[in-house]
């Protein structure tokens, strides 16, 4: 007989099956009668972490022993999506472990469901640094993601009377089997205080830091294992702590709340997510949170670096630190802290060494995302870090003096210090001069890095500045989304290499124009389609119909990415509809998703102006279910795995210039939807890679938005000059979506009217005519369907595997490490 699989490794059937029962058994402390579904999530999910363990501990053994340099990337936020479903696709065991949990008579779908996900970012940002921690594993990239265990990730959103509501996200509150805590990887994080000057043992004049605060960030560590590899990575997130948990004097003293006082005051570091895309100016627990990961992070990597290395003159051949946008940017003036002050180098050594360590991405053109922290702030909290950033600046503006003679302005320009009103320190100048590459997100947004907002930096340094492109996981965004897609892709390529190497998506162009395969594809959109349809009926209330043309914008709600413009659309249809109900339209479910920010009261606004329209229009008999309209609550990383896969048309409408890359565009567009999209971001390399045939274009690009803006923008002018336009806005303040209140949406309108920064009313008509034309080509399914076969193949350069790949090979300089299979 064959001999029996390790139970802890195996990965038939069988010994998945054992699995479960010891996990449920010996973990648990539950058995097969009693369990809950959670408690079946949890032995499923220590089932498939046991694998990864194995295959974690090779790859950190090789990589060991290999010296492999390795990359850092430090991001504040992560947003990982559920890991379950994942991992036993990673593992290749997605149908073994489904089948084995059938035979011990699970529903697996049930055991999937209750995952709590970690929301450990906002959106884009934090999405993409989790894509990037899949590929770089995927593509046998030895590297170690740095950022912070919020005990609160990002709000969970509920719908109430049409508002956004905000429930704190307790998402560790049942345990995170995925994580494992290292109690002795810990670190002394300081704050405050005072700065002295001594002179050590060589006779060296030299600075320390007396700290007034001392806290420390202990490791969390979460394994991500690659697909069709044993290469597995390490994500090592930050939970702060007291250094001391009870202060014993206070405590001795009979002051019991003081002995405490310390002990929440640490804890409060990362306790909670900001729940805002943009920097909140001013909130000194944020830079308390940057600064906290960065000191962490860069303590263990000197510490590794002793470990295996040696020498630290040797640091940056072992390490490359990429910054994702400048959260992290203080661990430049933190490297140098620990290279100068504890680690005795001298400037120019210690400089070398970190400006040869670090990248750093920009992804924001928003002048009110370009993070600046005021001086004042930074010399109470950081002030050794601020002595750092001031030498610095003097080195780099001695630097500018030179090359540019006598230009008294760029020098003010460029400065680290803006002096114009409250002293403040500017983190992304910080962030160009302490690294050796910076890039933009998509060729577009790398343009205006370099022609706008770091201009002056271009001039000095242009070869440090490149562009790599965002990209996406397939394994996540088709393989874990759409099932039904990835067999039919498997099928096509024969088998799941595709899932690697995604330029072999081409292949389903050669099935485009052939009906049987066709009706398939159309098979595969509408069985999503009605599991949305089914989800938004129980959990939003609303009635879709499958044969509608799925129309989704689901990303952050801002006036940048324009939602009130689709919502301009969806009254005009509705109009059209009471004005003649004989009109001709298309049916459609406009659909929407997606958070505002809690202090951001337009994009809440917003949201409520959607779901008042949805009320009215989902209510009218004259309507009669031509058109509907949805708000998808709680817009998160599994809910976003039901809405791309059920898309036929994807919103991707921010105003020209503003949107730096976009990731939705891509996952929409992998699933088969065709995009109705401005020239913004990485829609213009979409269009360009699916064939502007394939793509519904409107709108002024960049430069038109730019000249526009230099001429002066009168939106009225539209207002009066457009009757449709005007009847749209005037219908809003009527109160027909207000129970008759006029003024509900008048901060909404009296913007659009009077000011529009985002120029809605100017690409209002253009708009509308792309809409139009997409519901003529929706009608003519055959020509639809190729259309969105052809997106879907012609996506292979949208993986976050070929943007790792050009990171890997241009900015990092660093090479695949494989570790071979076991055995
Ligand atoms: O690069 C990832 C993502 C882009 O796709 C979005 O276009 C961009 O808006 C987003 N940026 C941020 C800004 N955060 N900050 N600072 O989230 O990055």
């Amino acid at each position: 007989c064959e001999p029996r699989e390790p139970t802890r490794t195996g990965m038939s059937k069988e010994a998945l099956k054992q699995a479960y029962i010891d996990n449920l058994f010996f973990i648990q402390g539950r058995f097969r009668e009693v369990a809950t579904p959670h408690d079946l999530y949890m032995a499923a999910a220590y089932t498939a972490r046991d694998r990864l363990l194995e295959r974690w501990v090779r790859s950190a053994q090789l990589f060991k022993s290999s010296h492999a340099r390795t990359v850092c990337y430090l991001s504040a936020e992560y947003l990982l999506g559920p890991h379950l479903a994942k991992t036993l696709i990673n593992l290749g065991i997605s149908q073994a472990a489904r089948e084995a949990a059938e035979d011990l008579e699970l529903d697996f779908t049930t055991v999937l469901e209750e995952e709590e996900e970690p929301g450990l970012g906002n959106g884009g940002l934090g999405r993409l640094a989790a894509c990037y921690m899949d590929s770089l594993a995927t593509l046998g990239i030895p590297a170690i993601g740095y950022g912070i265990r919020y005990e609160f990730g990002i709000f969970d959103q509920r719908i109430e009377d049409g508002w956004q509501v905000e429930v704190s996200d307790n998402w560790l509150r049942n345990g995170n089997p995925w994580e494992i805590p290292r109690p002795k990887i810990c670190f002394p994080v300081c704050y405050g205080g005072d700065t002295e000057r001594y002179r050590d043992a060589d006779g060296q004049w030299r600075t320390r830091w007396v700290p007034a605060m001392v806290i420390q960030g202990m490791a969390y560590d979460t394994p991500i294992l690659g697909f069709g590899t044993d290469n597995v990575n390490l994500l090592r997130l930050w939970k702060s702590e007291a250094a001391e948990s009870l202060d014993f004097q206070a405590f001795n003293i009979g002051d019991y709340y003081g002995a405490v006082h310390a002990k929440i005051e640490a804890e409060t570091i990362s306790k909670i997510l900001y729940p805002n895309d943009e920097p909140e100016a001013g909130k000194e627990l944020r830079l308390k949170q940057q600064y906290f990961f960065v000191s962490c992070s860069m303590q263990d990597m000197i510490r590794l670096h002793l470990n295996t290395v040696g020498p630290l003159e040797q640091f940056d051949q072992k390490f490359v630190a990429q910054l994702n946008d400048t959260h992290p940017a203080l661990a430049i003036a933190e490297l140098m802290r620990l290279l100068l002050d504890e680690h005795l180098m001298d400037w120019e050594q210690a400089w070398g060494i970190t400006h040869r360590t670090f990248c750093y991405t920009n992804h924001t053109l928003l002048p009110e995302a370009l993070e600046t922290w005021p001086v004042a702030l930074f010399e109470r909290l950081l002030p050794r870090h601020l002595e750092i950033i001031y030498e610095i600046n003097q080195h780099f503006l001695d630097q500018v003096r030179v090359r540019f003679f006598a230009d008294d302005a760029r020098v003010a320009r460029m400065s680290l210090i803006g002096e114009d009103g409250e002293r403040r320190v500017r983190m992304a100048h910080l962030a160009v001069v302490g690294s050796h590459q910076v890039n933009g997100v998509a060729e577009l947004h790398s343009e205006l890095v370099r022609t706008t907002i770091l201009r002056d930096f271009h001039d000095l340094w242009p070869e440090r500045f490149t562009n790599v492109t965002n990209g996406v996981s397939p394994r996540r965004f088709i393989m874990v989304s759409n099932p039904r897609l990835g067999r039919l892709i498997s099928e096509v390529c024969g088998g799941t290499g595709w899932a690697r190497d995604l330029e072999q998506l081409r292949r389903l162009e050669e099935h485009a124009d052939d009906p049987a395969f066709q009706a398939r594809w159309r098979e595969i959109k509408t069985a999503a389609k009605r599991d949305l349809t089914e989800w938004l009926r129980t959990r939003a209330d609303v009635d879709l119909d499958p044969a509608q043309l799925f129309d989704i914008q689901a990303k952050r709600i801002h006036e940048y990415k324009r939602q009130h413009l689709n919502v301009l659309h969806i009254i005009r249809t509705y109009q059209r509809i009471k004005q003649d109900p004989n009109h001709d339209i298309t049916p459609r479910a406009f659909i929407f998703g997606g958070k505002a920010a809690p202090g951001y009261f337009t994009a809440k606004l917003l949201i409520k102006l959607i779901n008042a329209v949805a009320e009215v229009i989902n209510h009218d008999p004259a309507v009669n279910g031509t058109i509907r309209v949805a708000f998808m609550p709680d817009f998160n990383v599994k809910n976003a795995q039901r809405l791309y896969p059920a898309a036929d048309l994807s919103e991707q409408i921010s105003l020209a210039g503003k949107e730096a890359s976009g990731t939705g565009n891509m996952k929409f567009s992998m699933n088969g939807a065709l995009t109705i999209g401005t020239l913004d971001g990485a829609n213009i390399e979409i269009r360009r890679a699916v064939g502007a045939e394939n793509f519904f274009l409107f709108g002024m690009d960049a430069a038109a938005v730019a000249r526009r803006q230099a001429e002066g923008y009168h939106p009225w002018e539209h207002y009066h000059d457009d009757p449709e336009l005007r009847a749209d806005i005037d219908l809003i303040n009527s109160g027909l979506f207000s129970h008759g209140d006029t003024s509900l949406f008048r901060p909404l309108t009296d913007q659009l009217i009077n000011h529009d920064p985002f120029m809605v009313l100017a690409d209002y008509r253009a708009y509308l005519e792309a809409q139009d034309h997409v519901s003529d080509v929706y009608r003519d399914s055959a020509r639809w369907t190729r259309m969105s076969i052809l997106n879907a193949a012609r996506m292979g350069r949208f993986s976050s595997d070929r943007a790792i790949h050009e990171y890997a090979e241009r900015i990092w300089k660093i090479a695949p490490m494989p570790v071979e299979p076991d055995g």
